[in-house]
């Protein structure tokens, strides 16, 4: 496979995926850093990076020798890793506060819809921007929840700092982190929408793993 000067799209992938890996091998050894409440949240961080590591592996090799988007690769990475963000953020609410399974429910389904939509048009089963169509629509759920529904009232009613905190973190990856997506979406070119999805995935997948790494430690550290 090659890399020429020039190929954006193919950097992207090189970059990101050695960041995943990298990634992974932090939250995996970190663990041992922080309290047994926020150590499943970590083992989760590094399953999504490593995950997303193996199939950016395989991403990369599809894109240098064809420069065509490894559609079928990048969904399966999705569908594995957004229902394991989802139940992250579950169990970061659940870290302080016992709440209801309904949360995550409404979450897996929201973002199920928009991804198998997503998939549906850009693999040509479906028209394009129908698909896109409906996927906005899954996405939309996923937000009312987070903005509106029964998991921001949880948050709201939480005397926990770190909770608060994470919570208003998780809401600007699920709006503006996950924004970049649609947009890569709409560009409708396969340079300019991978590199926009490679982007996206640094920052939703390891950014994400951060913000809660950062709080588990210093959460850890109070008590
Ligand atoms: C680790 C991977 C993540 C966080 C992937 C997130 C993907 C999205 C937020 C995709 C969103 C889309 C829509 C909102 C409309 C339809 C097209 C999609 C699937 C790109």
């Amino acid at each position: 496979m090659t890399l020429n000067p020039g190929d954006y799209a193919g950097f992207s992938f090189f970059i990101v995926s050695m960041a995943m890996m990298a990634a992974t091998f932090f939250f995996y050894i970190e663990r041992d850093n922080v309290d047994g409440k926020w150590k499943t949240s970590l083992t989760v961080s590094a399953l999504i990076t490593g995950i997303a590591a193996v199939h950016y592996f395989y991403m990369r090799e599809v894109w240098g020798e064809s420069q065509t988007s490894p559609v079928a690769l990048r969904y399966i990475d999705w569908i594995l890793t957004v229902p394991l963000m989802c139940v992250e953020f579950y169990l970061i609410l659940n870290a302080v506060k016992k709440v209801s399974s309904g949360i995550l429910t409404r979450l897996l389904v929201g973002s199920t819809i928009m991804l198998i939509f997503g998939y549906l048009g850009e693999a040509g089963v479906m028209n394009y921007w129908a698909g896109f169509g409906i996927g906005m629509v899954g996405w939309a759920i996923v937000l009312y929840e987070v903005f509106l529904g029964e998991a921001s009232r949880v948050s709201a009613e939480s005397s926990s700092e770190s909770l608060k905190s994470a919570f208003g973190y998780l809401r600007l990856f699920a709006s503006i982190g996950w924004a970049i997506y649609p947009i890569g979406y709409v560009l409708n070119d396969p340079a300019a929408l991978n590199i926009a999805y490679n982007i996206a995935d640094a920052i939703n997948k390891i950014g994400w793993g951060l913000i809660i790494y950062v709080l588990a430690v210093r959460d850890s550290q109070k008590a």
